[in-house]
């Protein structure tokens, strides 16, 4: 059987977090119109006849802001190179291909693996770059001009990781598909709502982490739920009012549109109790 790691690795905002969810078939990932959204490498088994092939999403590459977490970031994408069997470089063909993408073709210069260049958002009209990406083709094992929106050409893609894997024992069992646990899991999709209702700073100034999961089985009065606490923290106390909004407009929202979400995916209710707190030290977390 076929065995290995596919790395997917790219500048903030490419789709490489949507590209995960498109190739696994679940969310795995979120996902949201912000740079780095993504703040750590995150797994998706797909297993099928072939084998398995774990792809890995990591943070995006981002230069010229929010130092501390972009040096951060790079660190994790840096490591995730390692000890993997093929990559994935997803690009953007709606961006400028300037030093922040030529920054990022360095970190995969010297892979002597099987190197896949993926221009996403092929559905887009309007696609100027198109042409200097294509370009980089000669450098590459295989061009893939895709949709992870749509799904449009994304089997190729997969049958080409497939053979690029080397044979060997599967890394995740049938019921487990991902490094990620419930708690993150659950705490990145209120995260993702999170950057949904906040803007300029906000985003790159919080960190979301679940406390508690407890699942209660129905009885006479109540129906099998979730009850679910998190804390949303932020760097600095302007950010904690701005989150939780006028009359907690902001945080509501945010539990709001997380808990409904949760309900869908999890098919069950969900009692979501969302907390601010102020806590400068975050990012040592992640
Ligand atoms: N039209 C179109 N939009 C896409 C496609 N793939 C992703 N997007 C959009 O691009 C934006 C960024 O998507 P993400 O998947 O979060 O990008 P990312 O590369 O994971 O970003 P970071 O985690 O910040 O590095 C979102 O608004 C997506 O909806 C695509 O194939 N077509
Ligand atoms: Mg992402």
């Amino acid at each position: 059987m076929k065995s290995g790691f596919a790395i997917i690795i790219g500048r903030s905002n490419v789709g490489k977090s949507t590209l995960l969810n498109t190739l696994v078939g679940s969310k795995l990932a979120i996902v949201t119109n912000k740079a780095q959204t993504t703040r750590s490498v995150i797994h998706g088994a797909l297993t099928d006849e072939r084998g398995q092939v774990v792809f890995m999403d990591t943070p995006g590459v981002l230069q010229g802001s929010h130092a501390e977490l972009t040096g951060r970031m790079i660190e994790k994408v840096k490591e995730a190179l390692h000890g993997i069997d093929v990559i994935l470089y997803v690009v953007d063909p709606t961006r400028g291909l300037g030093a922040e993408e030529r920054y990022t073709l360095s970190l995969i210069r010297g892979a002597s693996i099987p190197k896949f260049l993926v221009i996403n958002k092929i559905d887009l009209d309007k696609k100027p770059y198109l042409e200097d990406y294509r370009a980089l083709s000669p450098d590459f094992t295989q061009t893939f001009e895709i949709s992870a929106a749509d799904g449009s050409h994304i089997k190729p893609l997969i049958n080409a990781t497939f053979d690029a894997l080397p044979e060997g024992e599967p890394t995740y069992d049938g019921l487990q598909n991902t490094n990620q646990t419930r708690a993150q899991w659950l705490a990145e999709i209120i995260r993702e709502k999170a950057l949904h209702e906040t803007r300029a700073e906000v985003p790159y100034s919080m960190h979301v982490i679940v406390d508690n999961i407890e699942e209660k089985q129905p009885g006479p009065k109540n129906p099998h739920m979730f009850v679910i606490k998190a804390r949303i923290l932020v760097s600095a106390d302007r950010y904690k009012k701005m989150l939780i909004g006028t009359g907690g407009r902001i945080i509501k929202e945010i539990g709001s549109v997380a808990r409904k979400e949760l309900e869908g995916i999890l098919d069950t209710r969900v009692f979501l109790e969302i907390e601010v707190e102020t806590n400068p030290r975050w990012m040592e977390m992640l």
